[in-house]
């Protein structure tokens, strides 16, 4: 089993919940997955952004990404700054998060469902996920790479040259 890869079950139907929990049934992850989740879900997405933006110009630049890391208590260098606005391609908009993060939490119905989905891919049970592995998954469930990478962002830092998820962070951040 420890070489079994950790699954999400997302997208099917009667797929395998993972840790017991119940995944949401029947429902599809399309690009406009946002008209599935509520108005609710869409105003806390809308305040993360907010809260993201640190100088309120409507884009999550380079400098609020430093602002969002320190005060996660990390010190981002200059290189794992640029590595992450190149990953991201540019600086991101609301409508390019709101479909990514949109994406996501309509296949949760609650912040535990996400983070316990999440914790099965955090290998030594201390808040951060792979994401390369979690990327992975979403993308095999009907994500765009360049969706998950927007949705990540804020909430990844580089430990021993891997990419890893704050998904607590996320999670808090997102879902009531
Ligand atoms: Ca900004």
């Amino acid at each position: 089993m420890a070489s079994a890869k950790p699954r999400l079950g997302l997208g099917r139907v009667d797929g395998p919940a993972i840790a017991g929990v119940p995944v949401r049934s029947a429902q599809r992850v399309t690009s406009g997955a946002f008209t599935q989740i509520s108005q609710t879900q869409i105003n806390q997405i809308k305040e993360s952004f907010t809260m993201l933006d640190n100088d309120r110009d409507g884009v999550i630049s380079r400098e609020d990404l430093e602002q969002m890391l320190t005060s996660l208590g990390q010190m981002p260098s200059s290189q794992t700054l640029d590595s992450m606005m190149s990953t991201l391609g540019s600086p991101l908009q609301f409508p390019v998060y709101l479909t990514a993060m949109s994406s996501i939490l309509a296949q949760f119905a609650s912040r535990e469902e996400l983070v316990n989905a999440f914790s099965a891919f955090d290998d030594d049970d201390n808040g951060a996920a792979d994401v390369e592995e979690l990327r992975e998954a979403l993308v095999g469930s009907g994500l765009k790479a360049e969706e998950v990478d927007a949705c990540f962002k804020p909430f990844v830092r580089y430990t021993m040259g891997r990419e890893r998820l704050l998904y607590k962070e996320l999670a808090e951040s997102i879902i009531i």
